[in-house]
């Protein structure tokens, strides 16, 4: 059955509130007394698509996540609009792209753009229609402080806790590599410290407290995750649910730079001191020790949500804010323009819906969210946001939905993602394109065979026209270390 997309709105948006009438026999809630959703928002730092839900690595334990999963709709295509943090967050946050602003990294402070100087960031224009919006822990890039743009919340709180102390030997780092032949954070370990005094369980915590409070008006809670951000130091429990010598290693080609264009990506040195330490299995544990705690926290907020007032008129989102590369071509981490980097997990949760546990498979990117949630919380959508509506999808999962995605890595370098199609361009013009339907590894690079000359030009047609400056960094953005 089809449904025009404004009375979709309606149905979508009046379910608890006519039926409520209905019950009480009062007929139709006038529109201003209509209850709005609220919104529950959890951002995960640096989570790829090693999650039950997504499949990407057999041994992970996401219990909660995967709960999530069931009882709203997976997006198995969603793609990151930068894969590094801060410029990620500031599209998601603004609605723009960061061709458009400026912002391509963790260095550029996003209200020095000229373009966001005054813009509206989504718990802004939220707010402006009569939410109550709310965060703690990390929503835009680095919490507290004016990076954490404290104008655009009702209610901003500092995060506390102490992840706790690892043991390690002079001159060594936690994981037990010499200090200096890897980066300072890419180190792991278990602490000593409780689940309970942890930063992250500290703020899931909290937005847990905001869900058993009394709100007058509709509220967007935003809870930030920063695991399994790096350093990845968890409390013991979390190591000791997976064995190192047990860990599955992800599929690696030796070779994969064979094809690749100069102006592209390298291997990293991070990759050979992992392998000269022997130290493969031990990042897969500690990446899935942190992801697992990461999945507790959530836990506890998605349970504070179930057994709250609010569980049947509370839309949940949950998103990465990148990718991660974990071996993948040789490299760790993230800030490549590659499908490791580019593609995370993304959940949206809308109370009554009939798609809910259902998996969607178009292309859809993080920047999508903001025009998503301005529709479905029935407040005007802002015309200068630069994604779309992903509400039609919502509705209807398998909807033909033919809008490839940009993912930008600096000035001028994007990668466009189709439903079988990654076409990479740098700044000096070479390319990379790799045939998702016979190729998700992506080792085999098209991009010079004239026999794709058609779908390398049908795919170029996205990449933004405008390529402005990067804004000036400031060298203070980048508290977490990392890239
Ligand atoms: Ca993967
Ligand atoms: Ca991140
Ligand atoms: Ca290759």
């Amino acid at each position: 059955m089809k449904f025009p997309l404004n009375q979709l709105r309606f149905l979508a948006l009046s379910l608890p509130a006519v039926s409520a009438a209905v019950a009480q026999g009062t007929g139709d809630t006038p529109p201003e007394e209509k209850r709005k959703y609220n919104v529950l928002f959890i951002a995960v730092d640096d989570l790829n698509d090693w999650v039950g839900f997504l499949g990407g690595h057999p041994q992970t334990q996401t219990p909660n996540m995967d709960k999530l999963a069931r009882e709203g709709v997976v997006f198995e295509k969603a793609y990151c609009p930068v894969s590094v943090s801060n410029a990620s967050r500031a599209a998601l946050l603004t609605g723009y792209r960061a061709s458009s602003t400026g912002i391509y990294g963790n260095d550029s402070f996003l209200r020095d753009s000229k373009v966001l100087e005054k813009a509206k960031t989504l718990p802004q224009w939220l707010s402006d229609y009569g939410y109550f919006c709310m965060a703690r822990g990390k929503i835009f890039h680095t919490p507290g402080g004016p990076w954490s743009d404290p104008q655009s919340w009702n209610l901003q709180v500092p995060t506390e806790g102490r992840y706790g102390h690892v043991e390690r030997k002079p001159g060594l780092m936690a994981n037990g590599i010499p200090v200096g032949e890897v980066d300072s954070n890419f180190d792991w370990g278990p602490t000593d410290a409780a689940f309970e005094e942890t930063p992250d369980y500290l703020n899931a915590k909290w937005a847990a407290e905001q869900l058993a409070i009394d709100h007058d008006r509709p509220f967007f809670l935003a809870c930030g995750i920063f695991r399994p951000h790096l350093n990845w130091y968890v409390p013991g429990e979390f190591f000791d649910k997976f064995r190192e010598d047990e860990m599955i290693l992800p599929t690696v080609n030796e070779e994969d730079y064979n094809d690749i264009p100069e102006g592209g990506y390298q291997p990293a040195r991070d990759y050979y001191t992992i392998r000269k330490y022997g130290k493969e299995r031990e990042v897969v544990q500690a990446y899935l020790a942190c992801i697992n705690y990461a999945d507790s926290c959530i836990g506890v907020v998605l349970d504070a949500l179930e057994k709250s007032k609010y569980a049947d008129n509370t839309i949940v989102i949950l998103w990465g804010d990148h990718g991660w590369h974990l071996g993948e071509k040789l490299r760790y981490k993230k800030v490549t323009l590659w499908e490791e980097a580019c593609r995370m997990p993304l959940i949206i949760k809308v109370p009554g819906l009939s798609s809910n546990g259902m998996h969607c498979q178009a292309v859809v990117n993080l920047l999508d969210l903001y025009p998503t949630l301005t529709q479905l919380c029935s407040v005007p959508h802002n015309t200068a946001n630069e994604g779309r509506s992903l509400v039609p999808l919502l509705k209807n999962v398998e909807k033909r939905w033919n809008y490839p995605t940009v993912t930008t890595m600096g000035q001028n370098r994007h990668a466009v993602r189709s439903d079988s199609w990654r076409y990479i361009r740098y700044q000096d013009g070479s390319e990379e394109l790799y045939d998702h339907r016979t190729d998700t590894l992506e080792w085999t690079n098209l991009a010079n065979d004239p026999k794709y000359d058609r779908i390398k030009r049908r795919l170029a047609k996205h990449i933004p026209q405008l390529n402005v400056d990067k804004v000036p960094g400031k060298g203070i953005g980048d508290t977490s270390g990392a890239d």
